[in-house]
């Protein structure tokens, strides 16, 4: 039987700013607000990054616990926190939000594979930096979602796990449509899909206009959506989405259609073994 389809909402992300969308949360109680309203639309899971106060980004702990606070004081999703940060960021700021423990520490933690083209920059994860994040992932006691931009990130993964740098079966995103990275094409997908390891899980992330429409194709082929500000800000052509939780309530009523329940973040925890 196919399993709830879980919904992630990255609310923030580091790219969007504040002239593209005035919906885009960025001080904590905004944060933990989208959090709330997501959940309500039918998310369990939350993809985090954090910002300064002017909006730049930022993996400073104190930030994401912050953020964290608010969520947690408002709702029960899952919180999985980025260790891939901005472009340009050193290890130990990509890292930040992994010192946090106790009501704080996150329940999971990216884990980008593989250096890739991020439009006309370059997102930096050679071999040794990727081993060196997977360690402290695992030394913090946090799961790991497999970030892949593109097709050779997903056998990377297998090596990682050869390595015994992290656990499979393991939940996967695969992230499609970043210019330099692997395009949004149905094709692409099926190819990721049947890339994976055996009894691993995968959601998908697709860029702007194709964000909704991967959506529904996730809940179509059994697995699960990534949606949200950081990836996409319409919900329809030339329309902005005036939030998040608009983007998952949308997700939400194509996977309903598509015949798919939707997790709760207790369903969640359990299909992503957490
Ligand atoms: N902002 C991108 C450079 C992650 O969160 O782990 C990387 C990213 C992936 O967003
Ligand atoms: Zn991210």
């Amino acid at each position: 039987m196919t399993p709830p389809m879980i919904i992630t909402a990255a609310l923030v992300g580091a790219e969007t700013t504040r002239e593209q969308t005035p919906f885009l949360p960025i001080a904590a109680e905004e944060i933990g607000e989208a959090a709330a309203r997501c959940r309500d639309a039918g998310a369990a899971m939350v993809h985090l990054h954090v910002r300064n106060p002017d909006g730049t980004p930022s993996q400073a702990h104190e930030l994401f616990a912050a953020a964290i606070r608010e969520i947690r004081r408002r709702c029960d999703v899952i919180i999985q926190t980025s260790t891939g940060g901005a472009v340009g960021m050193g290890v130990d700021e990509r890292c930040g939000p992994l010192k946090l423990t106790g009501f704080e520490k996150p329940d999971m933690a990216t884990l980008t594979t593989g250096t890739m083209n991020f439009g006309d920059e370059v997102f930096w994860n050679p071999r040794p930096l990727v081993r060196d994040i997977a360690r402290r992932i695992r030394a913090a006691g946090i799961r790991p979602e497999i970030e892949c931009f593109d097709a050779g990130m997903v056998d990377e993964a297998r090596y990682l796990a050869k390595e015994g740098l992290i656990e499979l079966p393991a939940h996967f995103d695969f992230v499609l449509g970043v210019p330099g990275g692997l395009a949004a094409r149905e094709e692409a997908l099926d190819f990721l899909i049947a890339s994976l390891p055996e009894g691993c899980t995968w959601t998908v992330a697709a860029m702007a206009r194709h964000q909704l429409p991967f959506a529904e194709l996730a809940a179509a082929k059994g697995g699960n959506a990534r949606v949200g500000l950081e990836d996409n800000i319409y919900l329809s052509k030339g329309v902005l989405a005036k939030g998040n939780h608009e983007l998952v309530a949308e997700a939400a009523r194509l996977a309903r259609a598509k015949g798919r329940e939707l997790a709760t973040p207790q369903v969640a925890r359990s299909l992503l073994r957490l």
